[in-house]
């Protein structure tokens, strides 16, 4: 599973902002309480210092790539893309993270430039040789130089899932490569809904807490 990253990004989002139990069955694994995928301690490609908990509120859509990537990393974040798209405003909830796993080519200003040119909301993470190691590690994402035949010049072999973490932190899916297209829409409209009949249920709490903070002040005066 070393060569392709492809997946359906928009089952990602929709599963992990469908944070109720009468969601649809999600296709992706869900790895709900695994012991590992809790911290990410990165810079993203504006200089800012980036924790995983900087995200709290918001769904986090996690791969780990290169810029220099043929094939595999150029169609998920554009696939990534269109998933943000295709949510409006409820992209809002969501932060797609790509962090490099070469980071001796992808500086900032390259991660920078390559990353925004997909959709500008996406950030670039990346690290010293040691954090890049210690972030993979977290998330159990396997990456290796491998040589090519032009002196100087290599590719780089890495984990093609792409991760879920729900707006608590909580590490939720792991999604695999290859993931079908075709359930993109279809899901995002049923994405759609759910975050609708969420507000609506904020709402009336909302509401239901104000009239209990009149009534108890109410009382209070009397
Ligand atoms: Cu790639």
């Amino acid at each position: 599973m070393t060569t392709t990253c492809r997946s359906s990004l928009a089952a990602l989002l929709i599963a992990a902002l469908a944070a109720c139990n009468a969601g649809p069955a999600f296709r992706s694994t869900d790895i709900t309480g695994v012991d590992y995928g809790r911290s990410l301690d990165l810079t993203d490609h504006t200089g800012r210092p980036r924790h995983l908990a900087d995200f709290r509120g918001k769904a986090v859509v996690l791969f780990f790539g290169y810029t220099h990537c043929p094939d595999v990393c150029p169609t998920t974040l554009a696939e990534a893309a269109q998933a943000l798209k295709a949510l409006g405003p409820d992209a809002d909830r969501v932060q797609v993270l790509f962090v490099t796993v070469d980071p001796e080519r992808d500086t900032r200003d390259v991660l920078a430039s390559y990353v925004t040119a997909f959709d500008p909301r996406f950030l670039g993470l990346y690290g010293d040789a040691e954090a890049t190691k210690r972030a993979a590690k977290e998330f159990k994402i396997y990456y290796e130089k491998r040589p090519e035949s032009a002196p100087g010049s290599y590719s780089m072999d890495h984990s093609s899932q792409t991760y879920v973490v729900d707006p608590q932190g909580r590490l939720r899916l792991l999604v695999r490569q290859d993931r079908i297209d075709d359930e993109l829409r279809p899901q995002l409209a049923m994405l759609g809904e759910q975050v609708q009949v969420l507000e609506e249920r904020l709402d009336k709490r909302a509401t239901l807490l104000n009239e209990r903070i009149d009534e108890l002040a109410g009382r209070e005066r009397f």
